[in-house]
């Protein structure tokens, strides 16, 4: 499910397509998918999902592009969440901004850069066999061949093998994020920001396939994943979702 914006001063667009990746069972499962959706809803855009397995995102595009998220917006087509961010500030600059200047935009870089080498990469090497068991049948293959190239030839139960010693590693390397949320209900501070967007979407991502939940009992980051997948009418709710915590 898409964003289903309200009745605004603006009328909402209803056409633009959402690629995206899904799983067996149907949900939306990329965690750079989940930064435009955000975004999306941040702006206020209602937009229609078209769901796609791995294998069959390079032929959607005639191999043009080979990652989702991708947008069509009438005539134009765009790819990658960053690249498509840039194109809704652009495109709609009279709904609300992703980004509140050029400094704030440069930060959010930043975090994504920080949040992309120290979390994702970290929740990658924990839920990379759980991914590939919740992908559609059709896709497995595919993406065993691909991810194992990616961990050097090491197979995706090998890599997984030692994961629950890893765990404290990936909750200790959330500690910025813990000691940051201490001043403000959002990453963002009083509303949530991209850098909010970017982090709840790897946490929706691991919900959607995790075996073994990331984080503690009582992690203060809990209550901030509570209003992130809130935001927006609940926007990242679904009741398959897997716990975060134990
Ligand atoms: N830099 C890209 C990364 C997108 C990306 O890696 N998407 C993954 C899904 S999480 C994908 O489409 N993978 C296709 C594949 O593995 O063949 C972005 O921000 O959009």
């Amino acid at each position: 499910m898409c964003y289903r914006a309200r009745a605004v001063a603006v009328p909402s667009r209803e056409n633009i397509r959402l690629y995206e990746l899904v799983l067996e069972n149907g949900i939306s499962a990329s965690p750079y998918v989940w930064r435009t959706r955000f975004a999306l809803a941040h702006k206020g855009l209602a937009c229609q999902p078209v769901p796609l397995g791995f294998t069959e995102i390079a032929a959607a595009f005639s191999g043009e592009l080979r990652t989702v998220p991708v947008i069509e917006d009438g005539e134009e087509r765009v790819g990658d969440s960053w690249h498509i961010a840039d194109y809704l500030e652009r495109r709609y600059p009279a709904r609300p901004a992703l980004f509140s200047g050029s400094a704030e935009y440069a930060m959010v870089r930043l975090f994504d850069a920080w949040f992309s080498a120290e979390i994702l990469r970290r929740m990658f090497r924990i839920y990379v066999l759980d991914i590939h068991n919740a992908a559609r049948p059709a896709d497995r293959p595919y993406f065993r061949k691909s991810r194992e190239a990616r961990l050097n030839g090491t197979s995706l139960e090998a890599s997984v093998a030692d994961r629950v010693s890893r765990l404290p590693e990936l909750r200790d390397a959330l500690n910025p994020l813990r000691a940051h949320l201490e001043r403000g209900p959002f990453l963002g501070g009083a509303s949530p920001n991209y850098a909010d967007y970017l982090a709840l979407g790897a946490f929706r991502w691991v919900a959607s396939v995790s075996t073994i939940p990331p984080l503690a009992q009582g992690d203060p980051l809990l209550a901030w994943l509570e209003r992130g997948f809130d935001l927006y009418g609940g926007l990242a709710r679904d009741a398959r979702l897997k716990p975060l915590a134990q």
